[in-house]
């Protein structure tokens, strides 16, 4: 009986070192020491043996069991480093693979035009401030001196929403918003740009644009006046296009303001000599501006009597245009990668 038990011992050990995967050691466990394994039948057969054989056979039965049971687990551990360590093997990164390469996109050319201006304008002690693209028609055209039925209207051909609501033709809503909103009506500096539309779609308009417009209200005795809207655009532009242009002011109409002045800047492209680009006049138009009319003020809480100022707005696209020299505005908005990409970190160069 002895012999058998160690016989079986040895021929466990045998298959046990032969495993080489865990499905196989689960199907040897079965085999060693399941309900139908010979280590069972031996204990089942111990009924059969005398009393005094009984308890010494049991004893030994149950030592080999236990040994094979330890063998087993003994094996189990052994398989699963050997797995962790194939699993680490494997998943093993190889640092020296070149990445993939994330597509940086670039800053559009307009926004670089409005951030330009912003800066400029805030280190003038102007304030940043924006407003909602759908407008009424109260803050678009009544409190800027352009009342229902204005010829000037016929000019900002609009998309309207409602009979109250549309999309606003124009930047300055945004500042008739902040005269109002300034409850203590003190003095204001501010810049506003943003998009505007208009109902308009041929070779040189756009439905939507990009307006940007400056406005400054001060106490009269602090005579704000011509001379610092000149000098104030004289700033913009040079900082802008280019240190050696010259500004020209000529009188034009605007319904907010009063006078009003269309503002043109000496060609960039000939020096002023004439050209294709200012189709030989020397001059290209590039702002409007005024003395903020006293109906504006008086709309929106001013008292002309005690305040004044000046205003200015132009458009975006072509100050992209002139900065960057691009020859053609549909450029700006076909989203062409290989146009938007020059604009990559060309304010750094
Ligand atoms: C242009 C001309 C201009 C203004 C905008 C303005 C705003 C207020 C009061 C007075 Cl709240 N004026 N804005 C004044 C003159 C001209 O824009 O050509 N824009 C594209």
């Amino acid at each position: 009986m002895e012999s058998k038990i160690e016989e079986l011992k040895k021929i466990a050990e045998e298959k046990i070192k032969n495993i080489q995967n865990s499905q196989e050691l689960q199907d040897l466990k079965v085999q060693l020491l399941g309900k139908k394994s010979e280590i069972s039948n031996l204990l089942k057969g111990l009924g059969a043996l005398s009393p005094e054989e009984r308890p010494k056979v049991g004893a030994l039965v149950n030592k080999a069991r236990t040994e094979i049971e330890e063998k087993i687990e003994k094996a189990e551990k052994k398989i699963k480093e050997k797995m962790l360590e194939e699993k680490i093997q494997k998943e093993t990164i190889d640092i020296t693979l070149p990445g993939t390469k994330i597509q940086r996109g670039s800053k559009h050319p307009v926004n670089r035009v409005i951030e330009e201006i912003e800066d400029l304008f805030v280190s003038m002690g102007y304030d940043v401030i924006s407003g909602p693209e759908l407008e009424t028609d109260e803050y678009c055209f009544e409190r800027l001196n352009l009342p229902q039925g204005h010829p000037a209207r016929d000019m900002q051909d609009s998309f309207y929403i409602t009979n109250e609501y549309l999309l606003r033709t124009q930047t300055s809503a945004v500042q008739a918003r902040a005269m109002v909103a300034n409850t203590e009506k003190t003095p204001i500096r501010m810049i506003c740009a943003g998009k505007t539309y208009r109902r308009e779609d041929d070779a040189t308009h756009s439905h939507q644009f990009g307006q940007v417009e400056g406005l400054v209200i001060d106490k009269k005795e602090r005579n704000v006046s011509l001379a610092d809207l000149k000098g104030t655009l004289e700033i913009f532009v040079k900082k802008l296009i280019g240190k050696n242009c010259e500004l020209r002011f000529r009188p034009s109409y605007f319904p907010f303001t009063e006078p009003s002045y269309e503002v043109d800047v000496s060609c960039f492209k000939c020096g002023g000599k004439g050209c294709s680009l200012c189709k030989q006049t020397g001059w290209i138009e590039v702002l409007g501006a005024g003395i903020v009319h006293p109906n504006v003020l008086k709309m929106n809480g001013y008292d002309p009597e005690k305040f004044g100022g000046f205003a200015f707005g132009t458009g975006l696209e072509r100050l992209a245009m002139f900065k960057y020299g691009i020859p053609d505005m549909r450029y700006l908005y076909t989203n062409d990668i290989r146009f938007l990409s020059q604009f990559d970190r060309k304010d750094e160069e």
